[in-house]
């Protein structure tokens, strides 16, 4: 059985998000962040040398990294839900979305966050590849969203559970003013009762 290693407010819950939708049985150990430093505590560090959530373990096999934790879960489906056929044009859109959430969009949408608690004055070299960035990503989000009602096409797929998570962040960063497709998009997810499972367990 797969142990999920969770972290209060972290990415972490992707996992338990696609665990409660595909109904897959898995325990679930909890670490807490650091009060002061809001990092992650040394019992992660005994799990996996980067000390950071999610981590998966079943077996001999110890994971991190959200995306591939993923694509562990659902090779190990054997009804093989969640991901579009390989080889297909939805297979191809899935897996932009899936690696575009932790590639090109969480530079943006973090480093805003982290930029937000230092000390800055005037305007600084980073600050205008942030903002081409975010104008860029949430544009071709908003388009694509227009155009098709999930990340991969018509049917929901762990792609749209690794979007999520970023998106939500990307929200409490005011990113998605007046991006309406996008709010909707999140409403529909957030519906989901997989998604309020997983929200209730982490
Ligand atoms: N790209 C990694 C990011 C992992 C990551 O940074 N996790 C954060 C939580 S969202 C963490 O564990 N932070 C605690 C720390 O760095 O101490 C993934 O998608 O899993």
């Amino acid at each position: 059985m797969i142990t999920v290693h969770h972290l209060n407010q972290s990415r972490s819950r992707r996992v338990l998000w696609l665990l409660e939708e595909l109904k897959m049985p898995y325990d679930l150990v909890k670490h807490q962040r650091d009060a002061t430093t809001h990092l992650a505590p040394d019992s992660l560090k005994k799990i996996h040398p980067l000390a950071k959530a999610p981590v998966i373990v079943d077996g001999a096999i110890t994971l991190c990294e959200s995306g591939a934790v993923m694509e562990y879960i659902l090779n190990n489906d054997p009804q093989n839900r969640l991901r579009p056929v390989a080889n297909t044009a939805q297979y191809y859109q899935y897996l932009e979305w899936l690696h575009f959430a932790e590639g090109s969009l969480s530079l943006p949408v973090l480093t805003t966050l982290f930029m937000k608690m230092e000390q800055r004055s005037g305007t600084q070299p980073m600050d205008g590849y942030i903002a081409k960035e975010i104008a860029l990503d949430f544009s071709y989000i908003e388009t694509t969203l227009t155009n098709q009602p999930f990340f991969a096409g018509d049917d929901f797929s762990a792609a749209d559970i690794m979007m999520t998570v970023m998106l939500e962040i990307a929200g409490t960063q005011g990113m998605l003013e007046a991006r309406t497709n996008i709010n909707s998009y999140l409403e529909k997810m957030q519906s989901r009762s997989a998604y309020q499972t997983a929200l209730s367990h982490g």
